[in-house]
């Protein structure tokens, strides 16, 4: 067909397409066969396939893949499809040794694709880069640990930045912010900077906590459920269990999500036979909204709003009011200012900044005012935007309007990513002084910890940018690839002084070298850990606050990969010498010990935790929330006001042929680690480099499937930012919005962009155009729909 004379679908035609691209309900068959093929592929025997069972059980390890809760009384195989992947990932035969280093320059892993990096396999030495022969070559901890304190003394600690990237245990992590504290930085930025900090600064504001304050025992009470911006699917499957018992009580989901995504709309699961073998799948959710990008707030009001009209009828009537105005008054602060702005606000400026209709919005309305207990789950979709803590804030607007927390089956349920995120926080890796119990450990340790603010991620690589950032300790992580503006900021890492990047795998980020770089190996949770001669255990935090104890099952890697602990304790060691008042070796001989001092940090949260720690559903983190017990300014839990309906204020219609563009996951992936380059649920295989468009979009601007575009993002700095070589796929997506995977499409995402008050990375909403489009048919036949992703899309040469 030419060009420009494409004829319209017909709605029939649109139905029929949007229900072919994934035919079937996540879970699944297609499950099964996506976790069979990962452990064949990573070559995992049949002896290390028996520790799945062991995944998330209370005596077995803590999955390495997400943090959703784990049940006191699992199923016999409580891990999923993400899961698997992520054990197969860690225990893979592969080894990226010194044979494999010195028989690949850093030069040359350069042109590796991220997946191929990876997929070397597991990291078994240290290893410094050498700039002489332009090689990572090995080095013994105890010459890495020496001259990287030897560096670390010579440098202002103000302009090191210590990063956590969510998987480390709470006993390393407690280590590691003492080590930074008394080395003399608060720098302690974790992924959650880049994650749900819009939660945890908005949930303090409104309720005291930062926070969920839900539990599993909930889903068994709740009365109503609404996902906003979370794709369980992919990113929490263990959680489609609780989902799927929820539904067979009949218990309604909402779901406000500009995708159709599989996991929300039906599942089977693939580890029960009844599933399997019947063909119909549980259906998730029982009303879907496919509101705009970026629509949440102006959804969220016009449920408020239709609340607020069917109480103000019902009081008329002289029938029972529809709000719970005993909890408002009781245990709330700035309800009239609220409803007045709901009140005032009209349906046309809702509908408009939504994407979505007044029946609609009062449809939901409808199933939130009778329900007794309504649980609200969200994530990505929420938190990263411009207005990201308004979102959560109007999450809690919500539930205050019907008593919808701390109480059973209520409350909000921010799905946390990483599987000790939440953790890591919990003890102290923060770098908001007023966050981390600095008294307490001044007392405790005896020294003078810092009382600045340190550095969270956006702001450490706008100090790179700088220079007075210099010398970055990386637990985990692969920052070149996950923070925004990568052309910009990939050259500010590679101009670090020190880069000491503790990892199981290898990533760019550790061949984007700085002057000195190291590379040091260490455990994976999977793995028996036998630091001081014995088996020692760690711990976690899940997403609803419950403390586990974790046990690896596997044989280590290679007899030289280190755990994190150990090599916390060898830098702390090696850079604070005599300055310090911690044994350290005694510490690491036995992690208890670490779990004696947090006791004494925290004893609300840990004291006793040595005997608890194994606790069948773990152990509950007391959260006054949860008891209506109110810690914020006012002593209330607050109402909100927002500040606009558009979460995105910068992306007003100033720009007519402007996109929304979100960057999201695909189930092939694991952050920056990429298992496959398909993405199962949303039809995309074999390349990454892809951008899902709504049709009249495309015919719009003359683009039809499979043509390359270029995107170029909206932003008037004088920074050109793009990424070229998009294949571009009609896909059921509002009209104006688009998305791309990352961490490919990081390059279009100014550092700027972010939440104001969280600093968490609008890359939910990055404003960009189409301006170049290289059609499918100029490439002549051959060429497959999809992008070429042979190379690291957009990297900045190094
Ligand atoms: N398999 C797997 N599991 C993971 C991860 C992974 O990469 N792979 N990552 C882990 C981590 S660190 C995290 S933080 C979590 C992330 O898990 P999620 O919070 O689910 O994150 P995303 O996949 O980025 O996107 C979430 C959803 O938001 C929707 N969305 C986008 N914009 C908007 C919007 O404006 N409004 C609304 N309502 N929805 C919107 C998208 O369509 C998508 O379905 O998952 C964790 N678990
Ligand atoms: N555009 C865009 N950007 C985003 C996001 C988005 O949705 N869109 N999401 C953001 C979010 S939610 C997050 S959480 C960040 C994540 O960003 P990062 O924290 O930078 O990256 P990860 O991909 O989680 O880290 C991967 C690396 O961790 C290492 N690793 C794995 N297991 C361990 C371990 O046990 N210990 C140690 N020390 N290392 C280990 C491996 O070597 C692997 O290469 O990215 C953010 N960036
Ligand atoms: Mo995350």
């Amino acid at each position: 067909m030419a060009k420009g004379q494409r004829s319209k679908e017909t709605p029939q035609a649109r139905e029929s397409r949007r229900t072919s691209e994934y035919p079937y309900a996540s879970g699944g068959w297609g499950s099964l066969k996506a976790v069979t093929r990962i452990l064949v592929k990573e070559k995992v025997a049949l002896k290390d396939m028996s520790l799945l069972p062991l995944q998330n059980k209370p005596e077995g390890f803590m999955c390495v893949s997400c943090s959703w809760a784990k049940p006191a009384r699992p199923h016999a195989f409580e891990f999923c499809e993400s899961g698997a992947k992520a054990t197969a990932w860690d225990t893979t035969p592969k080894r990226a040794d010194r044979e494999f280093f010195a028989a690949h320059s850093v030069t040359e892993l350069m042109q590796w694709h991220d997946h191929d990096l990876e997929e070397a396999g597991r990291l078994t030495e240290p290893m410094r880069y050498d700039a002489a022969t332009d090689h990572l070559v090995p080095v013994s901890w105890e010459e890495a640990f020496e001259s990287i304190g030897a560096e670390l003394r010579g440098l202002d600690p103000k302009g090191v930045v210590f990063y956590t990237s969510g998987r480390a245990s709470l006993e390393a992590s407690y280590m590691l912010q003492l080590f930074a504290r008394m080395y003399g930085t608060n720098n302690l930025p974790d992924s959650s900077n880049m994650c749900h900090e819009s939660t945890s600064v908005g949930l303090k504001e409104a309720i005291g906590v930062g926070v969920g304050t839900i539990g599993l025992d909930d889903f068994d009470t709740t009365d109503l459920m609404f996902f906003f911006g979370q794709n369980v699917g992919t990113n929490s499957p263990r959680m489609l269990h609780q989902l799927q018992d929820a539904r067979r009580r009949g218990v309604p989901i909402i779901t406000f999500n500009p995708l159709r995504e599989p996991g929300l709309v039906a599942f089977a699961n693939p580890q029960s036979p009844h599933d399997m073998l019947l063909p119909a799948n549980t259906q998730i959710s029982t009303q879907y909204h496919q509101l705009r990008v970026g629509g949440d707030t102006a959804a969220i009001t016009g449920i408020c709003k239709a609340v607020i009209e069917a109480h103000d009828k019902a009081v008329s009537l002289g029938q029972p009011p529809v709000l719970d105005l005993v909890f408002i008054e009781a245990h709330t602060k700035g309800f009239d200012e609220f409803a007045h702005f709901v009140r005032e606000t009209g349906w046309d400026a809702i509908e408009r900044e939504s994407g979505l209709q007044r029946v609609a919005l009062e449809a939901a309305a409808r199933e939130y005012s009778v329900a007794n207990a309504v649980i609200v789950h969200y994530g990505m979709g929420l938190t990263q935007h411009r207005l990201g803590v308004q979102n959560v804030r109007m999450i809690c607007n919500l539930l205050f309007l019907r008593g919808n927390i701390g109480r059973p089956g209520a409350g909000p349920s921010p799905v946390r990513g990483h599987s000790n995120v939440q953790g890591q926080r919990t003890v102290g890796i923060t770098e908001k002084p007023e966050l981390a119990p600095l008294d307490e450990l001044a007392k405790q340790f005896n020294f003078e910890p810092p009382r600045d603010k340190g550095f969270n991620t956006v702001e450490a690589f706008e100090a790179m940018l700088e220079g007075t950032v210099k010398a970055v300790v990386n637990f985990g992580g692969n920052l070149v690839r996950s923070v925004p503006d990568r052309n910009r900021t990939q050259p500010a890492w590679a101009n670090l002084q020190l880069a000491v990047n503790v990892a199981t795998k290898l990533n760019r980020s550790h061949l984007v070298h700085a002057k000195t770089t190291y590379v040091l190996p260490c455990l994976s949770r999977i793995e028996i850990d036998r630091t001081g001669g014995h088996e020692q255990f760690v711990s976690m935090e899940d997403s609803t606050a419950r403390f586990h104890g974790s046990r690896g099952v596997a044989e280590p890697a290679a007899p030289t990969v280190r755990s994190e602990p150990f090599i916390i304790a060898g830098l702390a060691r090696a850079t604070l010498r005599e300055r310090s008042t911690v044994d350290w070796e005694d510490w690491c001989a036995d992690y208890a010990r670490v779990r004696t001092e947090m006791g004494k940090t925290w004893p609300a949260m840990f004291a006793g935790f040595e005997s608890s720690m194994w606790t069948p559903g773990g152990v509950v983190r007391p959260l006054p929330a949860r008891e209506r017990t109110w810690k914020t300014k006012s002593g209330k839990a607050e109402f909100m006001v927002p500040e606009a309906l558009s979460e995105d204020p910068d992306m007003n219609e100033r720009e007519p042929d402007a996109l929304r563009l979100m960057s999201l996951r695909a189930d092939g992936q694991f952050n920056t680690t990429l298992y496959s380059l398909d993405d199962r649920f949303r039809g995309v295989k074999g390349s990454r480099m892809v951008v899902l468009m709504n049709r009249d979009d495309m015919e719009a601007r003359d683009i039809e499937e499979g043509d390359r575009v270029t995107l170029r993002t909206i932003a008037d700095d004088g920074v050109v930012r793009e990424v070229a070589g998009l294949a571009a796929k009609p896909y059921d997506i509002p009209r104006g919005c688009a998305a791309g995977y990352y961490p490919e499409c990081n390059p279009l995402l100014p550092l700027w962009h972010y939440a104001k008050e969280s600093k968490v990375p609008g890359a939910k909403s990055i404003p960009v155009r189409v301006v170049a489009i290289e059609p499918k048919s100029a490439r002549g036949s051959g060429s497959d729909s999809a992008g070429s992703d042979k190379l690291p899309g957009a990297t900045a040469s190094h």
